[in-house]
């Protein structure tokens, strides 16, 4: 972390020469513009130029949708990288992908190790590099485990870096938007930081500077917990709204309510959701995003994200079943706030909010009043110095990503969409998901890779019969198929256990609402529940 902070330090003192790029897909992409814009305000409000960009896969698009395939395309990440670095001089790329994965971020940090004279790559994962993933990529040259492996040689002669501390295991296996997201948060707003802080005090990077740093989001940590009573009130709540079909919006302010876009983009991908079904909106919408390609609410009704769409389209069908949350700070426009809240209030009294204030000043009671339950997180006395004032928005975001997070997975564990820790009814959407498809079939029937992969093409074709020239056409087809259907891991899964068609897989699954209590209820026809029980115990971890 010291060696990277150092090299952002070297690197913003010339900002025309200069550039720092974030990139990832999904979260990772997400949190990438999120860290680049918050640095970019920084340096605006020093009067200094701008040295932050930002790639994400899918582009723009994904900040707020899920666009899992380009993921997949190495390529497309070169392309991008090349396009944002030309006419720089030096170029610090910071590479983050939570499970050492994605080929996007695989091709760009091939580019910076062929090109180091003007690049240096830095991969940020929450893997050891022997468990990076190995699988091929499809029509390119390297594994990503074999890229890591070359970021890790440059690492001993300091020309590339590779931060992968072990954080343990996520608690819904390979949900890397809950730990990984946030810990990727928490290293690069450190470095980051330090390193802003450096150039302005005219100091040396110590590791004493990145530890404090480090300390102070233990205290978020304590803090946010504190409030745990009141986190597990709004989830329970979240999850009856998703149990009966309704709905999760949060409206934010600044940040925050960039953070609850994010989250609710998560849910497609993560638990097979509707776009509908978890939402965020932010005020003044795209204009408060200033995200690279400017307003896209033009592309479509998930694409609008302004507090102005929510009030004109989104709530006159609000219905009491719907859970609305509300996330803001005192520096917010409270009268504004005030006004929305009792417009929504009409509708639904599943009124919700979570507010940072200070031990100095608090929300006025009538406004607090308004919401069911509220989560008043104070903090201490503001910090005025500038990169004080960071920090502490770093902090606000955090325990908020923490909160959501909390309520849209809590929420949709209480729909029913985990099985054993496990996303039972993910999207297969990309050749990551394609693979954690195919072994939570071997996982949750104990058959063999080959009897797994027949039964989740005939669920993503849904037909019994699979010709041969299926079978054998590249992964990328199956998955653009897939993509575009609903439950086709637990339409597998069943076929598998029962030995039955895909149509009465479906017709199995239609009858019970709650998918995890449908596999339950084959599973324990068919004698398979104990086998699942028992192997979870047998595969646990130590530590896990
Ligand atoms: C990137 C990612 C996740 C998303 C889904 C597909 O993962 O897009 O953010 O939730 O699991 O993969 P990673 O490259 O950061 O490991």
């Amino acid at each position: 972390m010291a060696d990277v902070a150092k090299k952002a330090q070297e690197l913003l003192k010339e900002p025309d020469d200069n550039l720092i790029v974030l990139s990832g897909c999904g979260t990772s992409g997400r949190l990438a513009f999120l860290l680049a814009s918050s640095f970019n305000n920084l340096l605006k409000g020093q009067s200094k130029k701008a040295s932050y960009c930002y790639t994400i896969a899918g582009g723009d698009k994904a900040l707020m949708t899920s666009q899992e395939l380009p993921e997949d395309n190495p390529e497309l990440g070169i392309e991008m990288l090349e396009k944002i670095s030309q006419g720089k001089k030096k170029v610090l790329f910071i590479g983050i992908s939570c499970g050492l994965s994605a080929p996007f971020v695989a091709g760009q940090l091939d580019l910076c190790i062929n090109k180091l004279d003007k690049f240096t790559p830095v991969l940020v994962g929450f893997n050891p590099v022997n468990m990076a993933r190995s699988d091929n990529i499809e029509g390119w040259h390297s594994t990503f485990q074999q890229v890591a492996e070359r970021i890790q040689k440059l690492h001993d002669l300091h020309k590339g870096y590779i931060i992968n501390p072990a954080i343990g295991p996520e608690a819904i296996a390979g949900s890397s938007r809950m730990k990984g997201g946030s810990t990727t948060k928490i290293l690069l707003e450190t470095i980051l930081l330090t390193a802003h802080k450096a150039v302005s005090d005219n100091s040396s990077i110590t590791d004493r500077c990145l530890l404090d740093m480090l300390k102070s989001y233990e205290q978020v940590h304590k803090n946010i917990y504190s409030h745990s009573t009141k986190i597990a009130t709004l989830v329970k709540h979240a999850g009856a709204s998703l149990q009966k079909n309704s709905h999760i919006y949060y409206i934010g302010w600044k940040s925050l309510g960039i953070i609850g876009i994010i989250d609710a983009s998560e849910c497609v991908p993560t638990f097979g959701a509707d776009s509908s079904h978890v939402r965020g909106f932010v005020n003044n919408g795209f204009e408060e995003m200033a995200n690279n390609n400017g307003d896209l609410s033009s592309l479509g009704p998930e694409f609008a994200i302004s507090h102005e769409y929510f009030l004109k389209t989104v709530l006159p069908t609000i219905q009491e079943n719907d859970t609305v949350v509300f996330i803001f700070t005192l520096d917010d426009d409270l009268k504004e706030i005030e006004k929305i809240a009792w417009q929504v209030k009409a509708s639904t009294t599943n009124l919700y909010a979570m507010w940072h204030s200070t031990t100095e000043h608090q929300v006025p009671q009538q406004l607090e009043e308004i919401f069911s339950v509220a989560i008043n997180v104070t903090w201490p006395k503001l910090l005025s110095e500038d990169q004080g004032s960071y920090i502490q928005r770093f902090q606000y975001e955090l325990s908020t990503k923490w909160v959501l997070n909390a309520i849209s997975t809590g929420a949709h564990v209480l729909k029913g969409k985990v099985y054993y820790n496990h996303m039972i009814d993910l999207r297969v959407s990309n050749s990551k998901l394609f693979g954690r498809a195919l072994s939570l079939l071997q996982k949750f029937t104990g058959q063999s890779k080959s009897k797994c992969f027949e039964a989740l093409l005939q669920s993503i074709y849904e037909t019994d019969e699979l010709n041969e020239e299926i079978k054998n056409v590249e992964i990328s087809k199956h998955i653009q198929w897939a993509a575009t259907m609903n439950k086709v891991v637990p339409t597998a899964v069943v076929t598998l256990i029962r030995n039955c068609s895909v149509s009465e897989a479906k017709t199995r699954l239609a009858s019970c609402p709650i998918v995890r209590d449908a596999i339950n209820a084959c599973m324990t026809g068919s004698g398979l529940k104990r086998t699942a029980e028992q192997r979870e115990t047998d595969e646990k971890e130590p530590g896990e």
